[in-house]
Order: C-alpha cells, then structure tokens, then sequence
C-alpha cells in the first residue's frame, strides 16, 4: 500500500513537473532538491517513528520512508509554481493582434495553456470544476449514510465503514467543498472584474495556491485507499491520537488546503486595496467585494492556528511528545481548544462569501440598491471580528470553568447581531422591489430562508442551559447543515448561475434552475428540520446505531436526502445542457449595474477590459434610483 500510494503521488507530481517544465526550464533542478529534500525527510520521520517504538525494523522503516517520500515533489511544484515563465520565443509575434479581442476561453487553445495559465478567470474555473467534483463525491457519501440510517441496525454497512464514511463526508465537505466554493471559484472569476482590474495583485501566487489546493485535495482522496479515517472532521483528540486510520495523512491534507486559503486570501486583500478602478472608492465597491474582503482577513489571520494545531496532532502522533496525551502530561481539552479558535472563525469563512453572494442575487433580483449599504458592510467586518472570540462555545459541556462559559455564551449572541442586520437590509431591499422570479432569485429566497433558521436555531445552542442537553445531538447537525448548507451552498449554487453566462457566453434554462431551487428547497427541510425534533429528543450525533422511537424520523431525513441529491442533479444537467445548446448570452442579461456586467463583453476578453474603465457611480445606481 505505501508503494502504491508513493508511485501514485509521484506519477501526479512527474505530471505537475512536465507541464511545468514547458513553462520553465529551471524546473527539473527544482524538481530533484524536491525529491530528494522529500525522501530525506521522509527517512527522517521514520527513524523518529522508531524511536517511539512502533514500526522497529527496517522494512516498516524503508515503508515509512518511501510512504511520507511525497513531500518532495509537492516542494518541488510549489517552487515551481512561483517561478517566473520563461517567454517562449515562438509563441508572442504571429497571433498576437487577434487574441486582443477573442474571449478568454479562445484566446489560447490546448490543456496546457490551462494549466499554466495566469488568467484569474481560467484559474477560477478550474477551481470551480474541483469544488464541483468533490461536492458530488462528499454527496455520494451523505447519502449512503442516510441509506444506513434507514433501519435502527445494521442495514448494509459495519460501524467502522459508517465511521469512515461520516468523516470523509464532512472533512470533504468542509475543507474542498464550503471553504474555497465561493472564494476561490467565484471569488477569482469575479473579484477583478467588479474592480476593474486586469487580473488578481499575484497571478502568480494565484496559480500556486490552485496547485497547492490540488495537491492537499489529492492527498485527501488518497485515503480514501489508504484506509480511511474515523475521527470525524473535528479529529478531536484522545480518539485522534490512537485511532488507527490515516489521520496523518487526512490532517496533513488539511494543513496543505490551508495554505492554499491563506495565499487566496493574501491576494485577495491586496488586490482589493491596490487595484480598483480610477473612481471607485471604498464605498462605491460592490458588497460582494466587501464580503470577500472580510472573509480574506480570517482567512489570513486564522488559518495558521489550524495549521500549527494539525502539526502538533501529527507530532504527537508520529513521536508522542505529550502535547494532548494526558500520560505523557498533556491535555486533550487543548485540542479543543486550537481546533475551535481556528474553526470558529473558519465558520465565518464559510457563511460571509454566502452573504456576499446574496447581496448581489438581491440587487440583480429586484433592480434596487441594497438597503443600508454601508450597515451590510461594516457588519461584514464586525462579524469578522467577533468571530475570534467565541470558539468556547463549543465546549460548554468540556469541563471549561462556569464563568468562561458565560462569558462565551454572552459574546456568541453578539454576532447574532451583525447577521441579523444583514437579513433584515436584504428583505427591506426586496421590500417593494419588481422581483424577478428567476432561478438565481430563487436560489437567493432558499438563502434567506433556511440561513435564518441555522441562525436562530444558533442561539438555543449559544445558551448555556440549553446547549448541555442539545450538545452531541442532532440539533448540532441541523444547525450547521441549515448554515452552510442553506447558507452557503444555496448562494454559491445561486452565483453559480446568476455568473454562468458571464463566465460561458451562455444562457441556461431557467425554468430547470427554478425546478432545481424548488426541489433542493424541498429536499433539505425533509433532511433537516426533522432532525431538530429529534435531535432534541436526545437522538446523539454520529451513532450507527438508535433506539426504535427515532426511525420515523431517520426515515423522512432519508427520503429527504435523495430528493436533494435529484435537486443537484437537476441544477447540474442545466448547466450542462446550456453549454451544449444553451442561446448566446447578451453582455448584461440581468440589467445589472456593476462593472462585470457593464464593462466586459461576455465572455470577458483575456484581460477583461480593452480599456481601463472609470467608475463614476455606486455600485447599485440603478437608473430610477437616484445615487
Ligand atoms: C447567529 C449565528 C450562530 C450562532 C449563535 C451559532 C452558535 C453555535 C453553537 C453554540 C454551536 C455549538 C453547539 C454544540 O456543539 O453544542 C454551534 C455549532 C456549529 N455551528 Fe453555529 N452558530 C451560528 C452560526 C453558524 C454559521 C454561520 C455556521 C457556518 C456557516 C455555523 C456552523 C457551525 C458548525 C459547523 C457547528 C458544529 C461543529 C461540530 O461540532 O461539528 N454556525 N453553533
Ligand atoms: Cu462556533
């Protein structure tokens, strides 16, 4: 098995480095240091494994080696990544003239002009068709557990399978899913056209942070062989230190995925600050910019913490150095602790890109400037802050002392504040409005609808009294589904959409994305809202097995689960079905105002704008409206 997953993730890296040698040709030098510094440390790690004790002797040694040899070549494609491209002699005088005008897609041809590729947009949309493949595949995997949890016992698969199963599914969805759906799909397609700019601050660093998602998400799917891991995506310790499955692997993938997080976000907040258009000041920027900007500043300021978290887990682990082990003077609640300083916030990077979206759906959706532009914003940024200190939420029930539970508990309904501000701006901007009944809309209205329930539902669980019975249950698991699934998927799905024929030339049909919305719509409360009942009936999270009284419940959950999956499907054979036959889409089908939709021609050009354009106006001045 180690020999096979090395050979694996060499054949993935040779491939990286041969596309990367027709951009470079420094690249085989780099390439070698890689391999070389990776088997160096991988022979490192196994001597310390040995000195811990396990594995004592030189086959399992050579194994572990040549297991953690990987290392190497994704050092080597991330320098590579970084290196400048080499101008090829051939390629800059004959077609020059004509690209200048052809659309993104056309204006250079072939699989490597895609992966080498500087364009923000291009590199967005390989974002997006990353996301997209492990969405279906963490979908697979939700739904199989709902197909267990038919019967109270087993029906099809063991608990351990059911373990491993429950884990993938949400380290999936959380961290290739959720976390870079909006911000690097969306946000690297949109981002520097609503600005008026030619492309992100860092191209550069752009294309090195997809790599590097590329490579942390490849690591994860290859646990899916190496065995799975049962820890659930909290990898809470004790449990995470002794279990037996491939949790090294599993967090060192996380820790990879955020650096590519960190780099985004880098780029991001200096794009925004450096490269507006000339006129668009601070308060002319769309909210969707706010709202990336706000998610970018967690991104960088909180993403360490989980990368210094999983670290230790993985040193514990490999040499046992008594960091979270209690016989070795440690303390699991730290872990805790690290995970929630950093996740807590990460929930935000999660749901702001969500609201950032909605925004956008709201204005497009009823042509009218957003109520309280300014409110919406500024509670971005509070929400962005607060977020930082609320993580001992999630541990009423660890032995924490009582004050700094209140104390907690007090700041969490804090940030019910800001969100809330959000919610009533968008309906008070709808108020009135011409609505426009269209498929990005109603993706918007699942938003508004279901975020606002995994809102609300937030705070039974930021009360001390109430989150010691509801902690553990299925009332946690409705919560967070109706947030960052009915938050935040709803609106990237919505974007997705209300973008495509920006980003394809094409328009979809509208009436199958309304189905689509509608069905989702349907499918998720049967999912969830059972579960708050029985969740707070003392249904546990997480277990195979339940007592008799919940399997009506379970049930309505599970058929909810497959008239979801039917939604998706829908939503997915209309985006496929307007690329094959979709109609020409027109520069601005939504009458929208900002920069994205006036001033590029869809698809936009290689470098968006064939002149610089000016802002003159707010981002919502749309014509009745005065400014
Ligand atoms: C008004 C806003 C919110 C409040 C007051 C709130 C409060 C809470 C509390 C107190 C818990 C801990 C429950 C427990 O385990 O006993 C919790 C869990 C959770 N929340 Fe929220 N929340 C809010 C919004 C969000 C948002 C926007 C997201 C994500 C987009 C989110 C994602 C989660 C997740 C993932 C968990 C469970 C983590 C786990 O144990 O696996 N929450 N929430
Ligand atoms: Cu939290």
């Amino acid at each position: 098995m180690p020999a096979a997953f090395a050979a694996l993730t060499y054949g993935l890296a040779f491939l990286a480095a041969t596309i990367a040698f027709k951009k470079n040709r420094n690249t085989v030098f780099w390439y070698l240091i890689g391999a070389v510094g990776g088997i160096a440390f991988g022979a490192v790690y196994a001597a310390m494994r040995n000195l811990a004790g396990d594995d004592a002797n030189m086959a399992a040694l050579v194994k572990t080696g040549l297991t953690y040899s990987w290392i190497g070549p994704i050092l080597a494609t991330i320098i590579v990544g970084v290196l400048p491209k080499q101008d090829d002699p051939n390629a800059h005088h004959g077609d020059e003239h004509d690209d200048h005008h052809a659309s993104y897609l056309n204006a250079k041809k072939g699989v490597n002009s895609w992966i080498v590729t500087l364009d923000h947009k291009r590199i967005g949309l390989m974002y997006l068709g990353t996301v997209l493949v492990f969405f279906f595949t963490a979908g697979m995997f939700a739904v199989l557990l709902r197909t267990e949890l038919w019967t109270p016992g087993e029906l099809y698969i063991g608990p351990e399978t059911y373990n491993r199963f429950f884990t993938l599914h949400g380290a999936i969805m959380v961290f290739l899913v959720i976390i870079p759906s909006v911000p690097a799909a969306l946000g690297n397609f949109v981002i520097p056209l609503q600005l008026g700019a030619k492309d992100v601050a860092f191209p550069k660093l752009n294309l090195m942070s997809l790599y590097i998602f590329w490579y942390g998400s490849s690591i994860a799917l290859t646990t899916l062989v190496a065995g799975g891991v049962d820890t659930g995506w909290t990898f809470y310790t004790p449990y995470s230190v002794k279990s037996d499955g491939a949790v090294i692997m599993m967090t060192l993938s996380a820790f990879i995925l955020g650096f590519s997080s960190i780099l985004t976000g880098l780029n991001f907040i200096v794009t925004i600050h450096k490269l507006r258009a000339p006129g668009m000041t601070w308060f002319r920027i769309p909210l969707f910019i706010w709202g990336m900007y706000a998610t970018s500043i967690i991104q960088v300021m909180a993403t360490p913490v989980l990368a210094i978290t999983l670290l230790l887990l993985i040193v514990e682990r490999s040499v046992g150095i008594g960091i979270f082990n209690p016989q070795l003077g440690g303390d699991p609640v730290l872990f805790q602790h690290f995970f929630w300083f950093y996740s807590h916030p990460a929930v935000y990077i999660m749901i702001l890109p969500g609201m950032a979206v909605q925004s956008e759906l709201i204005a497009a959706g009823t042509h009218k400037r957003v109520f309280g532009y300014s409110f919406v914003a500024f509670s971005s940024l509070a929400i962005a802050f607060i977020s930082f200190i609320v993580w001992g939420h999630h541990m009423f029930v660890s032995g924490q002392s009582e004050l700094v539970s209140m104390i907690f508990s007090f700041l969490t309904f804090l940030v019910a504040i800001p969100s809330g501000v959000k919610v009533f701006n968008w309906i008070a901007t709808m108020y009135k409005g011409s609505i426009a009944w269209n498929t990005p809309m109603m993706w918007a209205f699942n938003f508004l609808f279901l975020f606002t329930i995994g809102g609300l539902t937030g705070l039974y669980l930021g009360t001390l009294s109430t989150d010691v019975h509801l902690h553990d249950t299925y009332f946690v698991v409705a919560h967070f589904h109706y947030v960052m699934m009915g938050g935040t998927l709803m609106t990237f799905v919505g974007g997705i959409f209300y973008w495509w024929p920006k980003i394809t030339g094409k328009m979809f049909n509208d009436g199958l994305g309304v189905l689509s919305a509608l069905v989702v719509f349907v499918g998720f409360n049967l999912t969830f809202f059972t579960q708050f009942f029985f969740g707070s009936q003392g249904m546990p999270r997480r277990y195979y097995q339940y007592i008799e009284q919940f399997q009506t419940g379970h049930q309505f959950s599970t058929v909810g689960a497959y008239i979801l999956l039917a939604g998706f499907l829908i939503a997915l054979y209309a985006l496929v079905d307007s690329l094959r036959r979709g109609e020409p889409a027109p520069d601005n089908p939504w009458g929208m105002t900002t920069m994205e939709w006036t001033h590029t021609a869809t698809p936009p050009v290689e470098h968006n704008f064939l002149d610089q354009p000016v802002c003159d106006r707010g981002p919502y001045a749309f014509d009745h409206d005065e400014e």
